[in-house]
């Protein structure tokens, strides 16, 4: 069953190793046979070689797309040799046994992934490659078949050992590779069809100006399909260009909760360890602290109840205990700018948990673009990078915040960015004490921060809610004074606010009354 190399036939898009082994082959007196690049790269080494040309009888034709795909190629790898009729017909038809079989296919993957254009991916769909790896595999008995370059130097070793011949076992493991090799090729194929049919629902603005990165399992809901894009030219970085480190694939509303709590997170100067938990794209507690625990701790009394299911974020990169007190609760993401071992660790054993390193934070400052489309159309505007100097804030009120009140009020500022609309937000020493988000009237996302807070004070045995003595947000100016006045009963000290209404006096006057501090920004955080 050892099988003496008489002729190879050598074909390979990687030419990594081939001058070598087409010299160590000749060396034992092997026939070399080749396409033309190839054939080329060995001529250009010296080496006497035969174009397939040659041997088939036809050129190389159709931009090298009918190369080897002819009998005289394929007889000669799938003739079983000691069957009289095949024999006969290799006789009668001038076939030569081909005994080793060396090729690569065009690099398909690699087309794809640097963005080609669909013709350029098509091209690189191999055809004739895949045939002769095939049928020389299918026929292991006699055909050695090499599909990698890393296996050159063994089978040399074989050659050496074996006296100038492989083994029947050797022939069979490399066959083995040989299928396994072309199954992931058809398989990367199939992929990237599925792949760019559903690109075609995306609009033509992104297919343009983006690179499809993957397509998702589905949209916000299963009956719409999804995508993720990047743009083909930009240095942010972001959840596209993070590390998965473990965890399940991410859905749509994964990247879109993720994203929201990264864009939040990196508002936070990173000397100060924070933490944002969000769900269904808005934040349910966050909080900075001295360290990353105290920070998880924190952000997770705000709203226990939805940070279930949630997704974190942090500033500084995940120790050990903060990643252990992470995985007590069941979390959908979590998503950082590193995470030491001992956080692998934990996370590692919360296997569904999708831990995501990120190369860094994004610029919360960047400028760039958001989209909304409209029935007809597209709306586009500048993202919300907006960011207020403290130094130009105007105090409205009798009273001006103590320190303490100036710092939780441009914390809940911050988070109250982040929240959709109308946003009320509560804190309190760094912590999130309540969040209203996404009501059609202020005084009921106030109302709502404020019952959260309460409720988050009886979950763990407060004896008063943490908005007494707290910092408010509001995202847009209050239009009446009875979106102040809920603030007000739910005992917050320090109202941040835009100003502007044309009732603003009203709502100064509610505030002088109650001894309230209030500082207007100039600045709205709309977030529809
Ligand atoms: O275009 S093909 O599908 N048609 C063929 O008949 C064929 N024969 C070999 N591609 C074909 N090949 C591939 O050409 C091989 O798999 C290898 O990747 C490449 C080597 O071409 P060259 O020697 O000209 O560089």
């Amino acid at each position: 069953s050892d099988v003496k190399i008489g002729r190879a036939l050598l074909s390979v898009s990687d030419k990594t190793g081939l001058v070598e082994l087409g010299q160590a082959l000749a060396a034992r007196g092997v026939d070399l046979v080749s396409t033309g690049g190839t054939a080329k790269a060995l001529r250009e080494a010296g080496l006497a070689v035969s174009d397939i040309s040659d041997l088939t009888g036809f050129p190389e034709m159709m931009d090298g797309r009918v190369k080897t795909l002819h009998p005289k190629v394929h007889g000669g790898l799938l003739a079983v040799r000691d069957n009289p009729e095949h024999a006969a017909s290799m006789a009668e038809h001038a076939i030569g046994a081909i005994d080793l079989v060396v090729v690569n296919l065009y690099p398909f993957e690699a087309t794809v992934a640097r963005g080609a254009e669909r013709d350029d991916v098509i091209e690189n769909i191999d055809i004739g490659g895949p045939s002769m790896v095939r049928s020389a595999a299918k026929n292991h008995d006699y055909v050695a078949i090499v599909t990698d370059p890393a296996d050159y130097a063994t089978l040399l070793a074989e050659l050496e050992a074996t006296d100038g011949a492989t083994t029947l076992a050797f022939r069979r493991k490399l066959a083995a590779k040989a299928f396994a090799a072309t199954a992931a090729y058809d398989s990367a194929i199939s992929q990237w069809f599925a792949r760019v049919d559903q690109g075609q629902h995306f609009p033509d603005v992104l297919a343009g100006a983006h690179r499809l990165v993957t397509t998702l399992r589905y949209g916000e809901n299963p009956h719409q399909s999804a995508a993720l894009y990047v743009p083909r030219q930009s240095d942010v970085v972001g959840l596209p260009q993070a590390e998965q480190v473990q965890g399940k694939e991410l859905s749509y509303n994964n990247y879109n909760d993720a994203n929201a709590a990264l864009e939040l997170i990196a508002e936070f100067a990173t000397d100060k360890p924070s933490v944002v938990i969000v769900k269904h794209a808005n934040p349910c507690g966050v909080a900075s602290a001295d360290t990353l625990l105290d920070a998880w701790n924190a952000a997770l009394t705000c709203d226990s109840v939805s940070a279930f299911g949630g997704i974190v974020a942090t500033n500084v990169p995940l120790d050990g205990a903060t990643a252990a007190a992470i995985t007590e609760i069941f979390t959908e993401v979590v998503v950082a700018p590193g995470a030491d071992e001992a956080a692998r660790a934990a996370f590692a054993r919360k296997k569904n948990l999708r831990l995501l390193i990120v190369p860094s934070l994004p610029d919360a400052g960047r400028a760039g673009l958001t989209t909304v489309p409209i029935a007809g159309g597209l709306l586009v505007q500048d993202r919300d990078n907006g960011k207020i100097d403290p130094a130009e804030l105007k105090v409205v009120t009798k009273r001006a915040p103590t320190e303490r009140e100036l710092a939780d009020a441009l914390f809940a500022w911050t988070v109250a960015k982040h929240v959709k609309s109308n946003a009320i937000v509560y804190a309190k020493d760094g912590v999130t004490a309540g969040i209203g988000a996404g009501q059609m009237n202020r005084r009921d996302s106030s109302r709502i921060a404020a019952s959260k807070a309460r409720e988050a004070a009886e979950t763990h045995g407060w004896s008063e809610a943490r908005t007494i003595g707290s910092a408010v947000a509001s995202d847009a100016f209050f239009p009446f004074a009875d979106g102040l006045l809920a603030a007000v009963e739910a005992g917050a000290t320090c109202v941040i606010q835009p100003g502007g209404s044309i009732r603003d006096e009203d709502v100064i006057k509610a505030a002088d009354e109650a001894g309230l501090a209030m500082v207007f920004t100039g600045m709205r955080h709309f977030r529809h």
